[in-house]
């Protein structure tokens, strides 16, 4: 990759095969200590016009000719090479998330290759419905349905798991044909332009992956959505940014898959296995410093439980260990930027004025060295909010959940339910019949049973309300990214 000063590494754009420069750039900063690790390039309008040209020139070049085993095969190419290359991108995703090398080791990077895996399996097998069909004046025929690519998918990321939320819809794209252009978050664009070494070495062909760097509005992500000669848009991120972009690509009506934002309750009966349940409401509120679309910012606890909750909660939240990302040991990571520090500190200034209790944490911990200027906040629990408060309504995406009890499955049920977000929920009983039940009643596209994250990529993932349109994952996935084109043979 090229480089820019000695001391700072320059991250380009990726078009047709070439790492381009553009004409601005701004810095990528490290969340754990301030520090400026990497000048980016900044893709103006003609840059992004010039790779959506390029992903088009790829479609009707030697990628349009590509079939599906050696497209499959190409894909499991590049999860072999992310594999090969575990380290660099580790560092990568480490130096600009500021997530724990622990977990960007154990989740990020090889969900990365598995993205790639699945998909070259699932095209590999992936058939079609066909019908004979006798219509009632007695004609027949066979109806099948052949699967083409969209065109040229723009795919917009954020910053939060920006290895994993790239890959998860890059290689269903790529898997059904079509040429990808890629804006990630202006807040982590490192791995993602050392997916575009992978996809060179991997032997995947000009134009069929670029990367534009930028930011949203006047810059290269809006670029990109109003782009006339793209075919499809994918994003993941915040509604209303998913709001804007739908309204962007509304009057040339192109498809939209949307990933976006939740306030997701967990719901926890009195019989669940105790220490499981800590153990994991502690992960589903706190792993990833609490930015995960999929965290719990709210926990219903059956009321025979509440204070013994409560306490452990808390005496684990404040056992969880922050510190440095490089050192193995650290549990909880910064915040990713300054901006966001204030918007998860305000959400805890408004807390205590709606009257919270402050649990746990609350505030910005100490370090006494150069964390400090890092953007960390303490892990926080609150409770005692009504359930109008905002930080029971709102989306706060920190290290940070309120505790509430209830005393009737239905009421547990109402309160979870009283959301315009519907992205994911979790159920924790060891009553299976009433988790089902119960999971069942979620306005949710995603509900888990006594886990938390738990991921099979073959299944529907998505979100209802605010949380998003539309479901990626297996079939669902192939079936965004491809025009089904029916065929008719009269017989
Ligand atoms: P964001 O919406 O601010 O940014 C996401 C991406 O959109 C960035 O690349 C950004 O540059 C781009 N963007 C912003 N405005 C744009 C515009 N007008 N046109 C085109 N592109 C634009 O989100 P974020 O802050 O990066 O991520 C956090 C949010 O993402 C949270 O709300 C979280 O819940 C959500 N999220 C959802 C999922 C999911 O699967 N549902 C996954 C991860 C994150
Ligand atoms: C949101 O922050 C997490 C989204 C996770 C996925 O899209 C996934 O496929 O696991």
């Amino acid at each position: 990759m090229p480089r820019g000063s000695s001391h700072v590494k320059f991250i380009p754009n990726y078009i047709g095969g070439e790492f381009t420069k553009g004409s601005r750039e701004f810095p990528d900063v490290n969340p754990a200590d301030g520090s400026v690790i990497a000048q980016i390039s900044e893709a103006d309008a003609d840059l992004v016009d010039r790779a959506v040209q390029c992903a088009r020139k790829a479609l009707i070049g030697e990628w349009g000719r590509v079939g599906v085993r050696a497209r499959a095969a190409m894909l499991r190419k590049v999860g072999e090479a992310i594999e090969s290359r575990f380290d660099c991108f580790l560092a990568a995703e480490v130096a600009d998330t500021g997530k724990p090398v622990s977990l960007a080791a154990k989740l990020d990077v090889p969900r990365a290759a598995a993205n790639f895996r699945a998909f070259a399996d699932l095209i590999s097998t992936a058939g079609l419905e066909s019908f004979q069909t006798e219509t009632p004046d007695g004609k027949r025929a066979l109806n099948y349905a052949i699967r083409k690519p969209l065109g040229v998918v723009g795919i917009i990321t954020p910053w939060n798991l920006p290895l994993l939320l790239l890959t998860w819809k890059v290689a269903p794209a790529l898997a059904c044909g079509n040429a990808v252009v890629v804006k990630p978050s202006e807040e982590t664009p490192a791995t993602a332009t050392l997916l575009a070494e992978v996809m060179q070495e991997s032997g995947v062909p000009d134009g069929v992956y670029n990367v534009v760097h930028g930011f949203g509005p006047g810059s290269a992500g809006e670029f990109l959505t109003q782009h006339p000669d793209i075919n499809a848009v994918t994003f993941t991120g915040e509604s209303q940014t998913g709001a804007a972009i739908l309204k962007t690509v509304a009057d040339s009506v192109k498809p939209v898959s949307f990933e976006l934002g939740g306030k997701n309750a967990a719901i926890v009966f009195a019989d669940c296995d105790f220490e499981d349940t800590i153990a994991g409401i502690s992960d589903a509120v706190f792993l990833n410093t609490g930015q995960v679309c999929l965290c719990a910012e709210r926990v219903y606890v059956e009321r025979p439980s509440f204070d013994r909750f409560v306490d452990s909660l808390k005496r684990k939240a404040e056992s969880l260990r922050l510190g440095s990302p490089q050192d193995p040991v650290t549990e909880i990571g910064p915040l990713i930027s300054k901006t966001h520090r204030e918007k998860v500190l305000s959400y805890y200034r408004v807390a205590r004025d709606e009257g919270a209790t402050v649990v746990a944490g609350g505030g910005i911990p100490g370090f006494g060295n150069s964390l400090d200027k890092g953007y960390y906040v303490e892990p926080t629990i609150f409770t005692g909010l009504a359930e109008s408060a905002r930080c029971v309504k709102e989306e706060i995406f920190g290290p940070v959940c309120h505790i509430a009890p209830f005393d009737t499955e239905d009421e547990a049920v109402q309160m979870a339910n009283d959301t315009k977000y519907g992205l994911a929920a979790s159920v924790w009983t060891s009553n299976l019949k009433r988790g089902h039940r119960v999971a069942e009643q979620m306005n949710a596209g995603i509900t888990w049973v006594n886990c938390w994250f738990l991921r099979d990529l073959r299944t529907p993932f998505g979100g209802m309300g605010l949380s998003g349109i539309g479901r990626e994952g297996g079939m669902h996935s192939l079936n965004f990214y491809s025009e089904l084109n029916n065929i008719c043979i009269r017989l």
